[in-house]
């Protein structure tokens, strides 16, 4: 079906091997997929009309790869890009799957997998140079604990700057054009993770030695798994420079890791978060972090990652109505209207404004009986979700 919610390239979606790749396979349950190459699965990305796949180095290269399978498969990869035209815009480091990780990678107690990581992460960032990602992910999948015995958490943080100031170095020696996004999680794999939240990150970021070089990675699940408010998340980040990348997905507060179908829980936090990255024009990946139920086979994978852009495309364009709403738009010019002239009160610190703002006499009841109308906007808002506007 042919519609004006077809994805196309320039709205950056993306979708990483491991996601349509999924064989399916949960805590309770075997695979109920097959196993897919990463060609066929990159074929698949392209297939749907996806602009780029993202990959961790083991989604593409197997663990114990020789250098000669090393690089038949690379050579292999390269080929399927450039058959379908498909780009890597981001490339991460698995440091989760193996057992070695079971305590951590860059914050683990033994320093031999504290060193191990960075070796393996240093050959997975001269793979993503390889395949021109401009964006280095870093998600702590098992930096955490079970319980607080095992480790201080003081000393975690500082190993993960040490690791991070290391790679930022290397990627400065390298000349490599590629920056790094931090993704935070509350908690699974670990009982609880370090570092989050976005809000954790962006105070982290700070105090590493090359924090220009730094931003994050949010994840929809991820915020909602902690029960924030992810457009809040993203409008901090977005705010000070530091939104460098994005996992868009869904999730019911109080669940599991749940990496539904973009939008298809929440789907008025979906549109607030596809308003904003369109109003500040975000340019950077659309990447859906999801999989399919584990009832599908891979048709219904494919619905599945159709339904993640549909639902962006068909929320966008919700959006640009609500932005041309005229009666959304006098509410918001009415609810924003300068009354008494109060705003030139506020603002720098000033002698002028200082006595200014003493000397005035604020109405304090009179004020308070305002409403705000905030009910009418936000059944406007919905009837228009609801697509009766
Ligand atoms: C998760 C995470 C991962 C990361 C991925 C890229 O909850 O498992 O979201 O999917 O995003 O490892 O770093
Ligand atoms: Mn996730
Ligand atoms: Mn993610």
């Amino acid at each position: 079906m042919l519609d004006r919610f077809q994805p196309k390239p320039e709205d950056k979606f993306v979708f990483g091997l491991w996601t349509l790749g999924s064989v399916g396979r949960d805590p309770f349950g075997e695979p109920v997929r097959d196993r897919k190459s990463p060609m066929e699965i990159a074929r698949m990305i392209a297939d749907i009309g996806a602009w780029g796949v993202n990959l961790h180095d083991n989604d593409l290269i197997p663990i114990d790869a020789s250098p000669t399978e090393q690089d038949h498969i690379k050579s292999e990869f390269h080929k399927v890009l450039a058959e379908t035209g498909l780009v890597v815009p981001m490339a991460t480091t698995n440091l989760f799957t193996d057992p070695i990780f079971k305590d951590g990678a860059f914050t683990a107690n033994d320093p031999r997998v504290r060193a191990y990581a960075v070796q393996k992460t240093l050959n997975a960032i001269d793979l993503g140079a390889e395949f021109n990602a401009k964006i280095y992910v870093f998600w702590g999948g098992r930096e955490g604990v079970e319980t607080d015995a095992a480790k201080n958490p003081v000393d975690a943080i500082k190993r993960n700057r040490e690791a991070l100031n290391f790679f930022c170095e290397y990627i400065l020696d390298k000349k490599y054009d590629m920056k790094i996004a931090l993704e935070p999680k509350p908690n699974e794999p670990r009982g609880d993770m370090y570092n989050a939240t976005i809000g954790h990150m962006l105070a982290f970021i700070e105090t590493l030695d090359h924090p220009e070089m730094v931003g994050v990675n949010p994840e929809t699940a991820h915020e909602h798994m902690a029960g924030l408010n992810f457009l809040h998340g993203v409008a901090q980040a977005w705010e000070c420079g530091k939104l460098f990348h994005i996992d868009l997905n869904d999730q019911r507060f109080g669940r599991y890791d749940q990496d539904f179908r973009f939008g298809m829980v929440d789907i008025k936090s979906a549109f607030f978060l596809v308003k904003f990255l369109e109003d500040v024009k975000y340019d950077g990946a659309r990447h859906f972090d999801a999989h399919a139920f584990r009832t599908e086979d891979y048709e219904g994978v494919k619905d599945f990652g159709r339904g993640c852009m549909r639902t962006y495309l068909i929320l966008k364009d919700k959006a640009e109505q609500w932005n041309k709403d005229r009666e959304i738009q006098s509410l918001v010019e009415e609810l924003n209207s300068d009354k008494d002239g109060a705003s030139a009160l506020l603002g720098t610190y000033s002698p002028e404004r200082l006595a200014k703002i003493r000397a005035t006499n604020f109405d304090r009841i009179e004020i308070a009986k305002r409403g705000m109308a905030y009910e009418r906007l936000d059944q406007l808002t919905m009837d228009l979700l609801m697509g009766v506007r």
